[in-house]
């Protein structure tokens, strides 16, 4: 039977504060990563708030992830679209424009403009901006979901391109509509009810 030396004693305590140490970092690494945020309001009712967090990770493999995180009150209850607009501004809601979507395609129309079927000339829900429905129960919304078809940092699916990006909730939900014969004018949520900028944070 052998006792362990003091030294190897030592050496077991000194390489689990390594490894200690090297979990924390890679730890801190993640939570380092970039974070946005977005105050929502109501396009033309001021009683619609809300706010928004997106935050971006990285995988091992460089693959960018962006989670977001958006609390909302004042909205009817049920189902509303949630899509990333391709314009940081609110002001009026329709300045947000059309769906963030810098990919080849170039056609950032939310819904068919015609009643034709199928639509010839829209994405979604094939957009990079285009999320999830938001839930609203008793007045408060609440949605959370991740993507990695948007990227905080900087390259070709960036929001923070020049003229910004922006969420806009809309009034009905989105059906996604990814059945040829479901690409009709509303699809996409219909009306906008609540805007918010994306704002990265500091
Ligand atoms: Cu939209």
């Amino acid at each position: 039977m052998t006792t362990p030396s003091p030294k190897k004693g030592t050496d077991f305590i000194l390489r689990l504060a390594v490894t200690a140490c090297a979990f924390i970092v890679t730890s801190s690494a993640y939570a380092a990563g970039l974070r946005a945020t977005a105050d929502i309001k109501g396009c033309t009712d001021p009683k619609i708030s809300g706010t928004a967090v997106l935050t971006e990770q990285e995988s091992k493999e460089g693959i960018k992830v962006v989670t977001v995180e958006m609390n909302t009150q004042g909205l009817s209850d049920g189902k509303h679209a949630v899509h990333i607009h391709q314009t940081g501004a609110c002001e009026p809601c329709g300045a947000a424009k059309g769906h963030h979507d810098p990919g080849p395609f170039g056609q950032t129309r939310p819904d068919s403009a015609q009643t034709q079927t199928p639509a010839t000339d829209i994405n979604h829900p094939f957009h990079m901006g285009d999320l999830v429905n938001l839930v609203v129960r008793d007045g408060k919304g609440t949605m959370r979901t991740t993507t990695n078809r948007i990227t905080l940092s900087s390259g070709r699916l960036t929001l923070f391109d020049t003229d910004g990006s922006a969420f806009i909730i809309h009034t009905k939900e989105d059906t996604y509509c990814d059945q040829e014969t479901e690409l009709r004018k509303g699809c996409a949520g219909g009306a906008r009810d609540a805007c918010g900028i994306i704002r990265l944070a500091k």
